[in-house]
C-alpha cells in the first residue's frame, strides 16, 4: 500500500511511524522501518515496514489535504444521529439536551483517529473513570476495526488536572511528531480551580475533550475548553456519572457498549438512577479493586491499569470470578474489622459510630476506598442496630459521613458541614454531598481532630 507518514513516535528505541493508506477507507497502520521517512512524507508500505520514500513532505501536502477531508467525511458518515437511550427518563432527556456537544466532540475524535493524531486519555482512578475509559476504548475499537489507534492511557490520582499534570503529558506528547495536534482526553476529574494553571498549558498546545460530572467551581478554566461536556451545564448533576457521558459519546460512533458497564458507573459513583440498574454491582466491585490495589493485578504500577487490562479480565471468566470473589473476601473481613474497632457513643435513641480507617485497612492499598466502604458499612450497621444512627468514617485528610435511612430528618448533615467551614475556615479544604451521605476533605495544614470533635458534638446536638 501507499500512504503519508502523519505522526512518528520517536520516544521509543525503534521509530514507529502511522501512516494513512491513500487507497479505500485510509487505513491506519504502524510500520516499524529501517528507513528514515519523514513526517508529511509519500511512502509505500510492504510487509509490515516501509519499503521506499516515494516522494518529500513538499509535494505530498495536495495528497495529505484530500486525506483529510476524506476523513473527515468518513467521521461525519459514521456518526449516528443519536446516542439511543438507556430507559432512564431523566437521563435520557439530559442526554438529548448534550447530544449536539456530544456529537461534536465525537466528531473531532475520529477526526485524530483516522489522522493518526497521538491521543492521550486520563481517567480517573474509580470504577465511574474506568467505565468510561473502557466506554471510549471499545467504541473505538469497534469503530477502527483492523486499524490502529494512537493512544496512551494514563489513570489518574487525585482531583485536579494539575500543572505537573499538564507537563507530564506535554513530555510524553512531545515524543511525538504529527501532522495533525494531539488530543486529550480527560474522563471524570478535573473540573475544581485547581486544575486551571494545567488547562491552560494544555489548551496552548493540544485539543481537549473532557467528560467530567463534578459540580463547576466559578472561574473554572476548564470552561475555555471548546469540548468541555458535563451534564450540570445541560440541566442535569453528579448522578449523570462520566462512565455513561463517556458510554454516550462512544455509542454515537460504534453499537451500543456492555449495558452492565454503564451501570457499574452509576452504581459505582453512587448515583441516584443506580437503583433502576439489575446488573453491574459486581462489575463495579471488581473496577473498585483493580483500580485501587495495583498488588492484585499483579502489574507493577497502577500506570498499567488500562482499558486492555480490564478487556483481558472481562474476557477471562476465570480470573473475573477470582478476583471478584477476593473482593468481596476482603470487604467482609475489612467490614468485621471495622465492626470491632467502631467507637459508639450513646445519644438518646440513636447513636453515633466512629471510625479511624487507618486502624482498619492494610496500609499499603487502597481497596476498599472510604466512601464506598462507608455506605457498605452503614448499610451492616443499620442491620444490627434497628435505631440506626451516624457513621462517621475518616482516614488521611478525609471524613466520609453516612445516615442511616429515615435520619437526614434529625440530622442536617450539609448543615453541619457549613457550620464547620465557617469554624475552621483554610482548616477544611472542601466538603459536601446529599443529605444521607456527605464528607469533609481537610486540608493538608488542617486540624482532623478538632473538626471531627466538632462534628461529633454537631452531630449530638441535633440528635439531643
Ligand atoms: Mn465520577
Amino acid at each position: 500500500m501507499e500512504g503519508i507518514v502523519v505522526c512518528i513516535k520517536r520516544s521509543v528505541r525503534m521509530p514507529l511511524f502511522y501512516i494513512v493508506g491513500i487507497s479505500g477507507n485510509g487505513p491506519l497502520c504502524i510500520a516499524e522501518s529501517s528507513i528514515n521517512a519523514g513526517l508529511g512524507e509519500r511512502v509505500s508500505v510492504e510487509n509490515g515496514g516501509i519499503a521506499r520514500v516515494i516522494e518529500g513532505e513538499a509535494k505530498a501536502q495536495d495528497l495529505y489535504s484530500r486525506l483529510m477531508s476524506l476523513s473527515l467525511e468518513e467521521a461525519k458518515r459514521s456518526l449516528s444521529a443519536s446516542p439511543g437511550s438507556i430507559g432512564i427518563s431523566d437521563i435520557d432527556a439530559a442526554t438529548e439536551r448534550m447530544r449536539p456537544a456530544l456529537k461534536s466532540a465525537a466528531l473531532l475524535l475520529l477526526k485524530k483517529l483516522l489522522l493518526g493524531a497521538p491521543i492521550l486519555i486520563r481517567f480517573h482512578n474509580d470504577a465511574d473513570g474506568s467505565s468510561g475509559a473502557y466506554a471510549i476504548y471499545s467504541g473505538m475499537k469497534a469503530f477502527l476495526n483492523e486499524r490502529k489507534a494512537n493512544a496512551v492511557w494514563i489513570m489518574h490520582k487525585g482531583v485536579a488536572y494539575s500543572a505537573y499534570d499538564a507537563e507530564s503529558d506535554r513530555l510524553i506528547l512531545n515524543g511525538y511528531e504529527s501532522l495533525e495536534k494531539p488530543l486529550i482526553l480527560i474522563i471524570d476529574f478535573g473540573t475544581s480551580a485547581d486544575s486551571n494553571t494545567g488547562v491552560e498549558k494544555a489548551l496552548a498546545y493540544a485539543d481537549v475533550i473532557w467528560l467530567d460530572h463534578h459540580p463547576v467551581p466559578e472561574g473554572f478554566a476548564g470552561m475555555k475548553a471548546q469540548h468541555y461536556i458535563n451534564p450540570w451545564l445541560f440541566g442535569s448533576d453528579s448522578n449523570y456519572t462520566a462512565g455513561l457521558l463517556s458510554s454516550m459519546l462512544a455509542r454515537l460512533f460504534s453499537k451500543s457498549p456492555s449495558h452492565e458497564m454503564e451501570c457499574a458507573s452509576l452504581i459505582g459513583d453512587h448515583s441516584s438512577y443506580a437503583v433502576a440498574c439489575s446488573e453491574g454491582r459486581d462489575l463495579a466491585t471488581l473496577l473498585d479493586l483493580i483500580t485501587s490495589d495495583a498488588r492484585v493485578t499483579g502489574l507493577s504500577t497502577a500506570w498499567d491499569i488500562t482499558p486492555q487490562y480490564i478487556e483481558g479480565i472481562l474476557n477471562n471468566r476465570q480470573r473475573y470470578d477470582e478476583l471478584l470473589k477476593y473482593a468481596k473476601v476482603r470487604l467482609d473481613d475489612t467490614t468485621n474489622l471495622a465492626l470491632k474497632r467502631l467507637k459508639v457513643y450513646d445519644e438518646h435513641d440513636s447513636k453515633i459510630f466512629l471510625l479511624d480507617f487507618d486502624d482498619v485497612r492494610d496500609d499499603n492499598t487502597g481497596f476498599p476506598l472510604p466512601g464506598r466502604f462507608a455506605t457498605r458499612l452503614m448499610d451492616t450497621i443499620a442491620g444490627l442496630n434497628p435505631a440506626g444512627g451516624i457513621l462517621i468514617l475518616h482516614i488521611n485528610q478525609y471524613i466520609s459521613i453516612r445516615l442511616s435511612p429515615g435520619l437526614e430528618k434529625r440530622i442536617d448533615i450539609l448543615g453541619i458541614i457549613n457550620e464547620l467551614k465557617e469554624r475552621h475556615g483554610a482548616g477544611i479544604e472542601s466538603g459536601g454531598g446529599h443529605s444521607n451521605a456527605a464528607s469533609i476533605k481537610v486540608s493538608a495544614t488542617g486540624e482532623k481532630r478538632a473538626v471531627l470533635h466538632d462534628l461529633i458534638t454537631l452531630a449530638k446536638k441535633s440528635l439531643g
